[in-house]
């Protein structure tokens, strides 16, 4: 019996994929097809796959050439595969030409011909019309945001405003897009915004945008009061619009995993979290001089923020601030300390006091560690009271990760906001709530 093995992701399943199945079948007895996870798909840089992994399974069972699927989830699955299966030939479309053929020494490859003009990035663009994102702000990060969205299917970076022509005019130079200094003309030319600017005038850009049926990704942090976040989602869900607050790390896939695995009772019930995040900023940048809006804590406070909420929930007992400052009275290092019902944790943050930037995970069976930077989640372990007794963890994470929370963005436009799990509305009024608080108790 001739064993025949071929792998994909078999996204809108489509007549390429048909009649690669079909001829795959027909050279050998038995067919066995890998259908990729969404993790996988991540991990190898394809976004934005639409189908679940269910219903691609489902659509390469209906063709009734597979005699067995089975679920590829790593890089290097194929080669055991091909051992575990006793596989006599490895096929796949001559878009991979080339590609597999170390496999040659365990198997037989064959490359089939791919049907020209079908692909489900071709499907996935008709599906859902490119979306022409306008971009508020010229900073670093609207710099990062345009090479990011560059690797996401879908979104077309159109335009930039900035309320100074010649900064607007700048930064379009330099990514070929349009500038704007009129919003009004701005809004004319995009379909969904990204708001990069100053965090003191998210609130501001967020309700216009709103206003103009736009549709808002928002850097963190995404308003400075609790009741402001609160009107914003409540002005996004009644226009029928999608709000959400781009802290990246809440869509990368380590971070992800690294939840559930937090969440699954290896380290028993969860009592401490420590997070921290340090950066060691130019004392000129705007973050070390902004007397109102500058200081560690905003700046990275979202971010040691999530994991706690994540973990713990939103509703604390207790939450107190400590911080070391400079000359002009700008939070250089911020703990922060929250007390919830079940444990405790810290949020550490700093711009000018340089730390380990770990997450620390205790439990009552053991404890997780995820090494600097955390926020860019690649790897983690867990540890137990046995110390030779360690498992280890690793996750793809791709360029600068916004690539992520774009995608993510997207998905949520397509299903109308349906999933919000990964930073939900409550957790980002709870930060919300919590940067208002220290601004009060900090600054007054
Ligand atoms: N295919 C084809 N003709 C098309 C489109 C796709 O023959 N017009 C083939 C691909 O070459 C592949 C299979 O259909 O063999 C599945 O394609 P995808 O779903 O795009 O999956 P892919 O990313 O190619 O997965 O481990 C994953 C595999 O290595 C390949």
């Amino acid at each position: 019996m001739i064993k025949v093995i071929t792998y994909g992701t078999f996204d809108l399943f489509h007549e390429g994929h048909y009649r690669l199945l079909q001829r795959a079948k027909a050279l050998g007895d038995y067919l066995i097809v890998g259908v990729t996870t969404e993790s996988f798909d991540k991990a190898r840089g394809k976004l934005g796959v639409i189908d679940s992994l269910m219903t691609r399974i489902e659509n390469v069972k209906k063709t009734g050439f597979a005699d067995e699927i089975i679920i590829e989830e790593s890089v290097g699955q194929k080669f055991s595969d091909i051992k575990k299966y006793n596989i006599d030939i490895f096929t796949v479309g001559s878009d991979w030409i080339g590609k597999f053929d170390y496999i040659n020494d365990y198997c037989k490859v064959v490359y089939l011909e791919r049907t020209k003009n079908i692909s489900s990035t071709m499907l996935r663009e008709q599906k859902r019309h490119i979306q022409r994102i306008g971009i508020i702000g010229t900073g670093r990060i609207a710099n990062r945001f345009v090479v990011e969205a560059r690797s996401v299917s879908g979104v077309n970076v159109q335009s930039v405003y900035n309320p100074h022509p010649n900064s607007a005019a700048k930064f379009s130079e330099k990514w070929d897009i349009n500038p704007y200094s009129d919003l009004e003309e701005f809004y004319k030319d995009v379909d969904v915004i990204y708001i990069a600017s100053p965090h003191e005038t998210h609130y501001e850009y967020i309700k216009t945008s709103l206003e103009h049926g736009k549709h808002v990704l928002c850097e963190k942090p995404m308003v400075l009061k609790k009741s402001e976040a609160e009107e914003v989602f409540a002005y996004a869900k009644e226009k029928d619009l999608i709000l959400m607050e781009g802290i990246k790390t809440a869509y990368c896939p380590g971070f992800h995993r690294l939840l559930g695995v937090a969440h699954s009772g290896k380290i028993g019930s969860i009592r401490n979290v420590e997070a921290c995040f340090t950066k060691l900023e130019d004392p000129k940048h705007r973050e070390l001089i902004d007397t109102n809006y500058g200081g560690s804590f905003l700046e990275l406070g979202s971010y040691v923020m999530l994991p706690i909420f994540k973990l713990f929930g939103e509703e604390y007992e207790d939450l107190r601030f400590d911080t070391i400052k400079s000359e002009n009275g700008i939070d250089i290092f911020t703990k922060a300390s929250f007390k919830f019902s079940t444990g405790l944790a810290t949020a550490t943050c700093g711009l000018g006091v340089k730390s380990e930037g770990r997450l620390l995970i205790s439990g009552t069976k053991g404890y997780i560690i995820v090494t600097a930077p955390w926020w860019k989640t690649t790897y983690f372990e867990v540890h137990y009271e046995n110390p030779g007794e360690v498992e280890k963890y690793s996750e793809t994470f791709l360029g600068d990760g916004l690539r992520y929370e774009i995608n993510d963005f997207l998905m949520q436009l397509t299903n109308r906001g349906v999933n919000d799990f990964k930073l939900t509305r409550s957790e980002s009024i709870a930060m919300s709530s919590a940067m208002e608080y220290f601004l009060k108790d900090q600054r007054g």
